[in-house]
């Protein structure tokens, strides 16, 4: 009986809970009734690519994980802004539907570190033509960031911005008001933007890549990394390829070694930090023999054109190594898209034996987090290509902080 009566409560509580209403018989219901949820929605530049737009979530995700611990936040949840038109998604159709979190990461594990919610999970709980934000904030840099010469935690509400925001591809979505802020420093700080209108249920900030990490690299940071998982059919996915190519079932492969060869816009823009073709040769032939002679198999991973492939893949071969690459069929590709098939590609390179990566790139650094989370020693993960000529800067390493 008394456990009938508790499933009851419960019952009475999460119908409650949804529609914002509730009986005032049961005490526990004020509670829910003063604590109304609130919702921070966020957009990031169009220009940037997908792994830095993962860093920018972490961003978010600490700044409400931290701030939901505090009692007097616990009603705030982060809504997940949906994949749209990346600049980097080459297959993509401008037909396309915006695409949910969840065809990407596991969103179980997500939310066991922050309050997250999908953006089409909101859509029923507000019934109405639109779906109306209540402020929008257009977030933009100070014209001058080391003004007297130092860089300082600040923010003001500015005057003229560009409100570019396109809500993620949907249409009936709008914003009621919109304020420019400048902003510089940690996210933390955000909250007292929050403040000015303390009462908004839904706020959205825009720009979202301004704001910094509170403590980049930290326990917290790495706790949140680690919850980053992707989704399982990826996983599984990248893992039948190891499996059948490498054949490695473990976390920790000593069969291939990975590179990820960046180029397109880097061969153009940044010919200091990559090298050419034989040049990529070169070192990727010395680094297996000095890492371990009896490696035979390199996985790349790249977004290199057909025929810069090809010479890549010819000359590798014609030093006695075997080359892969994960090549989609048309129907995986349908399946996964560019987004996921990407994932794909940096799973394969976290489970090698040995990683190359390529400077400055955050497609790269992801898979370097990734192989620390998987517990390999840092000497094999913190690689990267030089140029061919001048000088070549050591990566930096950002290791696991477990406690
Ligand atoms: N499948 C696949 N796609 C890649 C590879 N390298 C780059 N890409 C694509 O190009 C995008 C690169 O953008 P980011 O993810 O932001 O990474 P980045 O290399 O730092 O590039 P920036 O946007 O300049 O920072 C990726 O998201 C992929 O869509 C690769 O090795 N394999
Ligand atoms: C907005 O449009 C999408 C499809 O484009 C739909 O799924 C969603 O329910 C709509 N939201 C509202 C609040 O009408």
């Amino acid at each position: 009986m008394i456990l009938l009566t508790l499933l009851l409560s419960c019952l009475v509580l999460t119908c409650a809970e949804d529609q914002g209403h509730c009986d005032a018989k049961d005490q526990s219901c004020e509670q829910v009734q003063k604590e109304e949820e609130k919702f921070i929605f966020y957009d990031v530049n169009p220009s940037e690519g997908f792994n830095l737009r993962r860093d920018v979530y972490m961003r978010f995700a600490i700044m409400i994980s931290e701030a939901v611990k505090q009692d007097k936040r616990r009603n705030w949840k982060l809504v997940l802004p949906p994949w749209y038109n990346l600049y980097h998604w080459k297959t993509a159709d401008p037909t396309d539907k915006p695409i949910p979190w969840n065809a990407f990461f596991d969103i179980k594990s997500l939310k066991s570190f922050a309050p997250v919610v999908e953006l089409y999970e909101m859509f029923p709980k507000f019934k109405r033509k639109y779906f109306e934000i209540d402020r929008l904030y257009v977030l933009q840099n100070f014209p001058d960031a080391f003004e007297n010469g130092v860089f300082d935690d600040k923010w003001e509400v500015s005057y003229n911005c560009h409100q570019g925001a396109n809500f993620w591809g949907y249409k009936n979505i709008t914003a009621r008001e919109t304020v420019c802020v400048r902003f510089q420093g940690k996210i933390s700080k955000l909250w007292e933007v929050v403040s000015l209108h303390y009462s908004d249920r839904k706020i959205m900030f825009d720009h979202g890549e301004i704001p910094l990490h509170d403590l980049y690299g930290s326990k917290t940071f790495w706790d949140c990394r680690k919850s980053m998982k992707f989704n399982k059919k990826l996983v599984k996915k990248a893992k039948k390829f190891i499996a059948d190519n490498f054949d490695c079932k473990k976390e920790i492969c000593s069969s291939y070694i990975s590179v990820h060869w960046r180029r397109q816009d880097f061969a153009k823009a940044r010919k200091k930090d990559v090298p050419s073709v034989q040049g990529t040769v070169n070192q990727i032939d010395k680094a297996i023999k000095k890492f371990n002679p009896d490696i035979v198999n390199v996985f790349i991973a790249s977004d290199a054109s057909s025929s810069e492939i090809i010479g890549l893949e010819n000359q590798l071969k014609l030093l006695g190594y075997k080359v892969y690459f994960y090549l989609p069929s048309k129907s995986d590709l349908e399946e996964y898209k560019d987004g996921g098939l990407a994932i794909i590609d940096q799973i394969i390179c976290s489970h090698a034996a040995y990683f190359i990566g390529t400077h400055e790139s955050t497609f790269t650094y992801r898979i370097q987090e990734e192989r620390e989370i998987l517990g390999f020693d840092s000497s094999t993960t913190f690689n990267r290509f030089c140029p061919d000529t001048g000088p070549c800067e050591k990566p930096s390493k950002w290791t696991i902080v477990n406690q």
